[in-house]
């Protein structure tokens, strides 16, 4: 039989994702420790956190810290899973704490009632014929190892990161075949506490020290790359980064040059994670900047032999970029990367840009430079939903954005581009990770939560739960 044009590829992975501290709550239940996005409250004194300037250790009187409770989904799981299942889902990403298996980070032994809480979940998963795709750190780290030990400063994060890995690879052996490293692994450039729990003190060089931390994490998971293929046969392990190009706004050769900087500074993780090596431009990069990046004899080899299997990619919107500083004063508000405003394009109510086109464009540029199967594991649209007079929400909107971009994967596979799943982040309404808001909603299941944490945590369906269905339903033939 030939292959219909516009088809996606049978047993292509639909599903949703999301992240245990943006979902699960019961942030010191069964012996769980405490992560760096336990400290991490909403209002104002969010994003200097984030950027590094951590006030204090433990949580402040007076804030309000939406991953301590979250959506509840460490006790909620079963009836959450019920929905995703009733919606055909046949992949669900998820993210383990580190902090439930080692509180501390770098305990002798794991905990094993975190374990057991994996175990559950994923027999869960199981039990629905939904195949588990696990990320290994998705913005939380141990607040002890940033207090003993600065995080990922320090080279000794990456003993203790093995170890975490290979006790939920052999745990884990049987029940899960897809893993992640290090989530959006780019973003430690940009909000480096939630990167990689890095806490600046005075004087000290940022971009050292970001670089630094960042070669700790790429050996990391090369280690883990080795580890997971030693533990489990047929395992399939990626990278993920936080991608969307970058245009330049204009012909202007400075213009394009920038863009291509840009790009660059997120290829950069890539081209380690997936090549083996650090890139040329990298080195150049250093020197100009003055960075040295301090490294281990054993480092190039293990980079090089254990690359990954799979590019793992979130992508929401792109971004613009110029040398002109005119242009540059007219920026889209909200966005984490920075950028000009895109004449062409309009914004979500945070102001992330929306571009459908660019999916495409982001997805064959990255098979086009790495030649390995991608797997897209967070798009989406957080808007305000409002429930109308008959308690409905009429999520159009997010229907609208979806199937633009769900067309646009369709034309990148149809460009010869290898994508072998998708999971929209947020499936259900969870703690966006920017603002810490509830009300920056992504589901198609609406949860009864506000910012504040008032609300029954009651599940209900959205207009787009039916549509998925459909969409899943058909193979992404019925869009
Ligand atoms: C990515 C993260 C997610 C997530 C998503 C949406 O950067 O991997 O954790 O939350 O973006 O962002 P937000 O929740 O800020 O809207």
């Amino acid at each position: 039989m030939t292959k219909k044009i516009n088809a996606f590829p049978e047993g292509f992975l639909w599903g949703g994702a999301i992240a245990a501290n943006q979902s699960e709550g019961a942030y010191l239940t069964d012996g769980k420790g405490l992560t760096t996005v336990d400290l991490l409250p909403t209002g104002e004194n969010r994003f200097p956190i984030m950027l590094g300037s951590l006030p204090s250790f433990s949580p402040m009187e007076g804030e309000y810290y939406p991953s301590h409770e979250a959506i509840d989904f460490y006790h909620r799981f079963k009836e959450d899973i019920a929905l995703f299942a009733e919606m055909g889902f046949k992949t669900l990403r998820v993210s383990i704490s580190w902090a439930r298996i080692f509180p501390n980070g770098d305990d002798n032994k794991p905990n094993e009632a975190g374990l057991q809480f994996y175990d559950d979940l994923f027999n869960e998963l199981k039990k629905n014929d939904i195949e588990p795709l696990v990320t290994l750190a998705h913005f939380d780290v141990p607040v002890h190892l940033v207090k003993e030990y600065g995080s990922w400063k320090n080279r000794e994060l990456i003993g203790f990161f093995e170890k975490y890995a290979k006790t939920v690879f052999s745990r884990y052996k049987n029940k899960v075949k897809y893993w992640l490293t290090f989530n959006e692994i780019n973003m430690l450039l940009h909000l480096p506490y939630i990167g990689a729990g890095l806490v600046f003190s005075e004087g000290e060089d940022k971009q050292q020290v970001k670089y630094q931390a960042a070669h700790h994490q790429l050996v990391a998971s090369a280690l883990a790359v080795k580890a997971a293929h030693e533990i489990i046969p047929d395992v399939k392990v990626g990278c993920m980064l936080a991608a969307g190009m970058t245009y330049p706004y204009s012909s202007n050769p400075d213009d394009v040059m920038d863009a291509m900087d840009k790009d660059r500074e997120s290829f950069f993780f890539i081209d380690v994670q997936s090549r083996g090596e650090y890139p040329s431009y990298a080195k150049r990069f250093f020197k100009d900047n003055n960075i040295v990046v301090k490294t281990e004899e054993e480092d190039e080899k293990l980079l090089k032999d254990y690359t990954v299997d799979y590019i793992g990619f979130s992508y929401y919107s792109s971004r613009v970029t110029s040398t002109d500083p005119k242009v540059q004063e007219d920026t889209t508000s909200g966005n984490i990367f920075g950028s000009i405003t895109n004449p062409y394009l309009k914004t979500s109510e945070w102001g992330w840009t929306i571009d459908p086109k660019g999916f495409r464009i982001t997805a064959n540029q990255l098979y086009d430079r790495y030649q390995k199967p991608l797997f897209v594991v967070e798009n989406g649209l957080g808007a305000v939903d409002e429930p109308d007079a008959q308690g409905e929400i009429n999520d159009d909107y997010r229907i609208v954005y979806l199937r633009q971009h769900l067309k646009e994967m369709q034309e990148a596979i149809n460009d010869g581009v290898d994508i072998i799943g998708y999971t929209s982040w947020g499936p259900i309404d969870i703690v966006s990770a920017s603002t810490g808001e509830m009300k920056k909603r992504y589901g198609y299941i609406y949860v009864d939560r506000d910012n504040k944490g008032n609300g029954t945590l009651q599940r209900s369906k959205k207009q787009s739960f039916y549509w998925y269905k459909k969409v899943i339903e058909s193979n992404g033939e019925n869009l």
